[in-house]
Parts: structure tokens; sequence; C-alpha cells
């Protein structure tokens, strides 16, 4: 009999409950082989590290850039939703009134006609595909985010637009059971529902996605679930998170930030480190969890992908 030595990380295919768990090198690779040792099972090392048992079917990304990925903990606990909190640290703690059970997503403006669609329904529909990308905040920090999603331009396709349509708009549920800040009227951090927009071309490149989850499973409350968009060469504050309304317009939407401080934000904002911020530079930030600060690349890294949907316009003037 051909007796086969099973090597020290081997480990007995029973203790998989999941082949999704078992094709994840990266959360292999994050976990560390510290945690696989004999007896403990990959569930038991998943939550350990406090990461959900994945969910989601998806296409995985090959990661060829090999960036360096943010754990589980860093993203779901360093969170920007002000219609929670401003502090990015109680977000985690306050998202349960968050209540994603039957999200509908309407869609109207310049379309064919308008839609109610269903969460749950609706991403049966499209292929969801894994994403990890440099995802940088306005505000000096950042990180790399294995988010899941679909592509926008499937889901425009889907819901067909008039050809007058030249942007789209999205909006944030509006409800203040579920968001608080939503209740405090003019004692609000800012004016609701958060709204954001894409011009279409930007809407239809291939990098926007609206995303659905992240580390392989559903997205948690605090990073904008059930449905958020990811734009990654832009600032973070044009990701919106739990998007309820989408419509399709002919003028630029005004969107949130560029409402507030129409001199800091605009509509643009093309991770530029050339364009200082201006209370602050932008030449460099603080990666979640790094020590040293590293450069911040020009559209975040991404010019090869969208340099082209900018030529000939002024970046110091269209923020
Ligand atoms: N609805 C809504 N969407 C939002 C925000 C917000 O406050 N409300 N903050 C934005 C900002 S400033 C950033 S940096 C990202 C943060 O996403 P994360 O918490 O998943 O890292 O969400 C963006 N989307
Ligand atoms: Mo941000």
């Amino acid at each position: 009999m051909n007796i086969i030595k099973k090597p020290s990380w081997y480990i007995d295919e029973n203790e998989i409950t999941s082949k999704e768990l078992f094709d994840n090198r990266r959360i292999f690779l994050k976990l560390g082989a510290a945690s696989l040792i004999a007896g403990s099972s990959i569930v038991e090392a998943l939550a350990k590290e406090n990461i959900p048992v994945p969910n989601l079917d998806y296409i995985k990304d090959k990661n060829l850039d090999n960036l360096d990925l943010n754990t589980y903990e860093q993203i779901t606990n360093y969170n920007n939703f002000y219609e929670f909190t401003t502090s990015k640290e109680r977000v985690a703690k306050m998202a349960h009134t968050l209540n994603t059970d039957g999200w509908k997503i309407f869609v109207d403006g310049l379309v064919e006609k308008p839609l109610e669609l269903d969460f749950d329904d609706l991403i049966k529909k499209f292929t969801l595909e894994e994403r990890i990308y440099r995802f940088r905040c306005v505000e000096g920090w950042s990180m790399v985010v294995p988010w899941i999603g679909i592509r926008l331009k499937d889901f425009i396709k889907y819901v067909k637009p008039l050809s007058k349509a030249k942007y789209i708009q999205f909006e944030t549920m509006l409800d203040e059971d579920m968001f608080p800040d939503q209740g405090r009227g003019v004692f609000s951090t800012i004016s609701y529902p958060y709204i954001e927009g894409l011009r279409m071309d930007e809407a239809i490149n291939d990098l926007t996605i609206l995303a659905v989850g992240l580390y392989g499973s559903s997205m948690p409350k605090q990073n904008g679930a059930p449905i958020r968009l990811i734009v990654p060469w832009k600032y973070g504050f044009k990701s919106i998170k739990s998007i309820a309304n989408i419509s399709f317009t002919e003028e630029e939407p005004l969107n949130s930030w560029q409402k507030e401080n129409p001199r800091e934000y605009g509509f643009y904002a093309n991770v530029n480190p050339n364009v200082d911020h201006p209370r602050w530079s932008q030449k460099r930030e603080r990666v979640l969890g790094k020590f040293f600060k590293q450069k911040t690349l020009m559209f975040n890294g991404y010019s090869n992908e969208v340099a082209h949907l900018y030529k000939g316009m002024d970046l110091t003037k269209f923020i």
C-alpha cells in the first residue's frame, strides 16, 4: 500500500464546508499558516479573524498588480458613513439599524420606463466579479479592498436609459429610523439624501462597479449594504453607499460634497497628487495599518484605464 505522508499544512476535506473557502487562496495568505494548525478548521480560522464565511459566487480577481489587501477587520472598522456618525471608529457599532430586508432600487429619469427593482432578484441576473482595488479617501488615508460586484455598465444596459441621458445620479436611502443623522433636521452633519453622480462614459468604464460584497461575502452594513458604487480612480466620497435611487439626467448632478463646499469638492474628484485640497496636500496617503505614508498615484494608479476620459480637461479646474 502506498502511504502518502500528509504535509503539516494538510487540511482534511471534511473540514471544508465550502469549496469557495478552499479556493480562496488570498484568505489563506491573509490568515497565515499559523492559523491553519492541525485541528483548527478554516471556518474556525475565519471566525477568529472575524471574517464571515463567504456566501457569494464570483469570478476571482487575479490581482495582477499584487496589491497587499487590508484585513476584513480594518476595512469594516474604519468607515465614513455620515448617516450614522462622523466617527470612523463608531460606524461599525451603529450600523445595525440599517435594515436591508426587501431592499428596492428605483430607477427613473431619462429611461425607457421607470423601474422598481428588487435587490435580491436583481443581482441574480448579473455575473459577480471580484475587484481588488486601491481605495483613496480625500482625507488622505487609503486601503486595498477585495470588493465583489457587478459592472455598472451591465446594469445600465439592463435598465435602458434614453440616448439623451448624459449623466447617472445615485441617492442613498432616506430613512430616519435606519440612519440617525438623517433625523437631526438642521443639526444633521450634511444634507440628505447623500447624492453622487458620474458622467456616462465614466459610468460605463470597465472599472466602475456596483459592489454588493467584499472578502467573498455580502456587503457589511458599515460599508454600504446592500449595494454601493465603487469608482476606484476617484476619491472615496464618490463611492456612494446603500443606494436606493438611480436616475439618468441631461444635467450634471450636484453631488453632496460639492453642494456642501464647492471650493473644496467638485463633481469629478479624480485622485490627483498634483492638485492639493485647499487645506491639505494630496501627494501622499496613509494606508490603513501601515506606518509610513506612501505616494499617491495619478488617478489612484488607474491612468491606463481612465486618463483618456479627461483628455483636454484642465484638472486643476475640474476638481
Ligand atoms: N451614503 C454615504 N455614502 C458614502 C459616505 C457617506 O457618508 N454616506 N462617505 C463616503 C466617503 S467620504 C468614503 S471615504 C467612503 C468610505 O467607504 P468605506 O466606509 O467602505 O471605507 O464612502 C463614501 N460613501
Ligand atoms: Mo472619504
